[in-house]
């Protein structure tokens, strides 16, 4: 399966059709499904495509069973003119579904549902034909004249054909055990899509890929391909994936929309004494793939272990690319006993002991960031979060613990009478998103 595709953002809370009569929704759906079924070699992508739109047209409902003759396709003992006069209302949105749910990256599958589609709808074949191509295309402004009923639908697929045609920016983060990286990733994500806990818990590589944009669904294939994966399924591993990737989409959710192709790679920590081969799984990725920037996390609970030093001279060695090194945890530190600028100052010369002539060090509280993102997108807090969130609040107001004030690149902009924004600054997430969404690449 090309992983572009769950990146895709999908269209059925604007179907047109959601908002007619169950039965009509049935007969629709059940169309749809013998024309996907034309194509025997449904892959996962497909059968879960489909699984989607019928869960959001007719929910648990059946669809009814339709019959494939020589002559077409027939609904029950009506026939087909019958049929095309029932949905003719709907001619170009059974063509673009068909085409989303099979063949968006397949053009020459698209022309084979394109025949089939004219089948039923034999008087609109030049009509559905134009219409096929546009889904193709980017720039469809002819279909807003045109074909004005799927105007809104096709916007949407062009929108997700611009998005992944750009460059993606592959971001890495390695630590060492519990410094809070799949915190950080679910912070940058705004959301929960990650397991996060003290003992080791990452025991595959995790990809996070942004969607081309809100619809209010995860997708996770971790084996299983599921489009609307439940926070139970984005937090379990499927025992039944023997490979060491799982791959997640959601939309990420930031003060400003994120228009970048990115694709966030959360890693094992490098140090469990219980599962070797965690390290040897997060020192394979690092050596050999290519990607956009590294970032590291420190625990600033404990700087300079050896574990950290030991991870510092691996990455210096095997990793030549662009790298940035944070320390979190910092929202811990007590005023009158840590300096946040002092251990700075220790990161950076151990980092020197390591090789790095002038390295980007900075301090970030991960989880003060999730909470802020995760309150202000409304999404629901155990009662222990929201203590977490008021400690934070107060706590990250202090000057010393401004962490955006360490960054090299301006304060970022926010409304200052919202307590939330406010937090989210001092956690120096949005000063780190600058730094990764910034035009250098
Ligand atoms: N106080 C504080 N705790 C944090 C912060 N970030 C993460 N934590 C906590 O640290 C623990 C470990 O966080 P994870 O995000 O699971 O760490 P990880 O690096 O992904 O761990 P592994 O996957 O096991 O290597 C969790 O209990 C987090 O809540 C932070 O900024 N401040
Ligand atoms: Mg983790």
């Amino acid at each position: 399966m090309n992983i572009e595709l769950l990146q895709l953002r999908q269209y059925l809370e604007i179907h047109p059709v959601a908002k007619r009569e169950i039965k009509y929704r049935i007969g629709y759906l059940s169309m749809i499904k013998v024309l996907c079924d034309l194509h025997t070699k449904r892959d996962k992508w497909c059968n879960a495509m489909f699984s989607l739109m019928k869960k959001s047209l007719i929910g648990e409902a059946e669809v009814t069973p339709l019959e494939i003759t020589d002559s077409g396709i027939i609904f029950k003992k009506k026939d087909n003119s019958r049929f095309a006069y029932i949905f003719h209302k709907y001619r170009y949105n059974i063509l673009i579904d068909c085409l989303f749910l099979l063949a968006f990256d397949n053009k020459k599958r698209g022309k084979k549902l394109l025949n089939d589609v004219c089948r039923i709808f034999p008087r609109n074949k030049k009509k559905l034909m134009l219409l096929s191509e546009y889904f193709y295309k980017t720039d469809i402004e002819f279909v807003r004249k045109e074909f004005p009923s799927v105007y809104n639908i096709c916007s949407v697929i062009a929108e997700n054909r611009k998005f992944i045609s750009l460059p993606r920016k592959n971001v890495i983060i390695t630590a060492n055990m519990s410094a809070g990286k799949s915190t950080l990733i679910n912070a940058l994500a705004g959301k929960k899509v990650n397991m996060t806990k003290n003992d080791t818990c990452t025991a595959k590589i995790h990809y996070l890929l942004n969607k081309s944009g809100e619809d209010g669904l995860s997708y996770e294939f971790d084996h299983e391909l599921e489009l609307n994966a439940t926070k139970e399924i984005l937090m379990n591993d499927n025992e039944s994936n023997s490979t060491s990737e799982i791959i997640v989409g959601t939309r990420f959710r930031s003060l400003d929309e994120i228009p970048e192709n990115v694709c966030f790679i959360d890693t094992p920590g490098v140090n469990s004494s219980q599962n070797k081969e965690h390290r040897q799984m997060t020192n394979n990725y690092i050596s050999d793939k290519n990607c956009d920037l590294l970032i590291f996390l420190l625990n600033g609970e404990n700087i300079g272990t050896d574990d950290d030093i030991k991870h510092i001279r691996y990455v210096s060695e095997n990793y030549k690319g662009k790298i940035i090194f944070l320390v979190n945890k910092l929202d811990k530190y007590k005023k009158s006993v840590d300096s946040v600028r002092v251990t700075l100052e220790k990161v950076k010369e151990d980092l020197k002991g390591a090789g790095y002539k002038n390295p980007g060090v900075y301090p970030i509280s991960a989880y003060a960031a999730y909470l802020a993102k995760m309150s202000l997108y409304g999404e629901k807090l155990s009662e222990d979060e929201l203590d977490d969130l008021e400690f934070r609040i107060r706590k990250l107001n202090k000057e010393e613990f401004m962490y955006h004030t360490y960054y090299d690149t301006e304060s970022p902009e926010i409304d200052e009478n919202n307590e939330m924004e406010i937090l989210l600054r001092n956690s120096g997430i949005l000063s780190l998103e600058k730094i990764i969404y910034s035009e250098e690449r």
